[in-house]
């Protein structure tokens, strides 16, 4: 609120500054300044495709000119309720990885991601609207894709979070924040569900019947991953719980997968959740949000290739039980995705952030036809997964 005009009639804020191109968010200002860029940043600009925080690249002047120096994020307070633990968890665990990759002879400033403290030592950035902002450098010659473009791209993403697993496989899971309680707790998604479509708060339920019998008819799918886990047959692992591959950066000179990003949610959790949410994004043949459903197939090829490099790296340190779990994982985390979806559609789209009403509804589609294929993959994904747990 009358953020442009104080940015147009406060030359005073920028009289030390060269320029920042399109800023009219006093906030994102102020952020700017927190982190101790102030006035040798040359701009920002919105940055990524992500669902949830607000993304921005800064450019720093460089040799060649301006240079993608930074990533500041404002977090996005609605769904993440304690940011400082958030923020305590990624120091945490970036601290820990750095650590890691020196033993493994890796390049830590490369491999993880370095987060950046303010200029007065705190980890995150309290606006004067109390949103947190929080900041890390950029990971320079990395691309990040939505869709998987050459298949080796998925072996590597496969290994990458297989490694990332192993990494983190004797990091303190007591020290970790609960930073969403019950994030892939499918049980308790599905009853959030049903609570969204008794309030029917948008009326938008006549016009998902088929979307909501498809929920509906799975109730029992939901409890198979969380009774394993209740009944101690699956234990809890470090998981990241966000798999999906735009957290993932390759590295633009060999391809091979490089970093893990977007450590909001580490938690403890189950592997198949992170197999899983892998597979849901990144086997799927069109984008997440693809309307025209004949384009959006969930891709056996890609799904091999994945479990390829996934369980080269972990098929170790699994038990029998979690990687019999995998297939699962996949089917659950798609359903899962598909049915937060319809929820916040139904709630009218108060968590993901959307660019049309339907937004929600299109996605919520696209999953349901991926669930509906690996349904009838199933055998097929099972045979998969014992091939490669033999070591082939
Ligand atoms: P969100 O929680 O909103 O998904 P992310 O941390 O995943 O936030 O960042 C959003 C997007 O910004 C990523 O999916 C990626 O496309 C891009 N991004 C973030 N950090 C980097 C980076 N260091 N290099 C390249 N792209 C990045
Ligand atoms: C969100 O933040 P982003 O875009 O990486 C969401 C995931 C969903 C995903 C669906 C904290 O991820 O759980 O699977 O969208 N993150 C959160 O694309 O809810
Ligand atoms: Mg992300």
């Amino acid at each position: 609120i009358g953020s442009r005009e104080k940015v147009e009639a406060g030359e005073v804020i920028f009289s030390t500054r060269r320029k920042i191109d399109g800023v009219d968010d006093r906030n994102l200002e102020d952020a700017v300044y927190a982190f101790g860029f102030g006035n040798r940043c040359s701009y920002v600009k919105p940055f990524g495709a992500g669902h949830i925080n607000e993304t921005y690249a800064v450019y720093m002047p460089g040799e060649d000119g301006d240079e993608l120096s930074y990533v500041l994020q404002r977090i996005n307070s609605n769904v993440f309720k304690d940011p400082q633990g958030v923020m305590e968890n990624i120091f945490g665990v970036t601290e820990y990885l750095r650590n890691v990759i020196r033993q493994e002879g890796g390049d830590p400033d490369r491999e993880t991601l370095s987060y950046i403290k303010t200029k007065s030592g705190c980890n995150y950035f309290e606006d004067s609207t109390g949103q947190p902002w929080r900041c890390y450098n950029f990971i320079p010659d990395s691309e990040c894709y939505q869709l998987v473009e050459e298949p080796e791209q998925f072996y590597q993403s496969g290994s990458s979070f297989g490694h990332f697993l192993k990494q983190l496989g004797n990091y303190p899971a007591d020290r970790l924040n609960e930073t969403i309680p019950d994030f892939h707790n499918t049980v308790k998604r599905f009853r959030a569900f049903e609570t969204a479509l008794q309030r029917d708060l948008k009326d938008r339920a006549a016009s998902c019947r088929p979307e909501i019998r498809f929920i509906l008819e799975r109730e029992k799918d939901c409890e198979v991953l969380v009774k394993k886990q209740e009944e101690g047959v699956l234990p809890l692992r470090v998981t990241h719980n966000d798999t999906k591959l735009n957290n993932i950066l390759f590295d633009s000179k060999t391809g091979r997968g490089l970093c893990i990003i977007d450590l909001d949610t580490i938690m403890p959790g189950l592997a198949a959740n992170d197999f899983g949410d892998s597979i849901r994004f990144g086997a799927a043949t069109a984008e997440e949000d693809e309307k025209n459903l004949d384009l959006v197939h969930f891709d056996l090829e890609l799904y091999e290739l994945y479990v390829k490099g996934y369980l080269k790296e972990t098929r170790d340190v699994l038990t029998e039980e979690e990687i019999r779990s995998l297939p699962w994982g996949a089917r659950l985390m798609t359903l899962e995705c598909g049915i937060r979806f319809l929820t916040d559609y139904l709630q009218g789209d108060t968590y993901f952030k959307t660019d049309y009403p339907e937004h929600n509804l299109v996605r919520a589609r696209t999953q349901f036809r991926l669930v509906d294929e690996m349904e009838q993959h199933f055998d097929e994904m099972e045979k998969i997964i014992q091939k490669y747990a033999a070591g082939e």
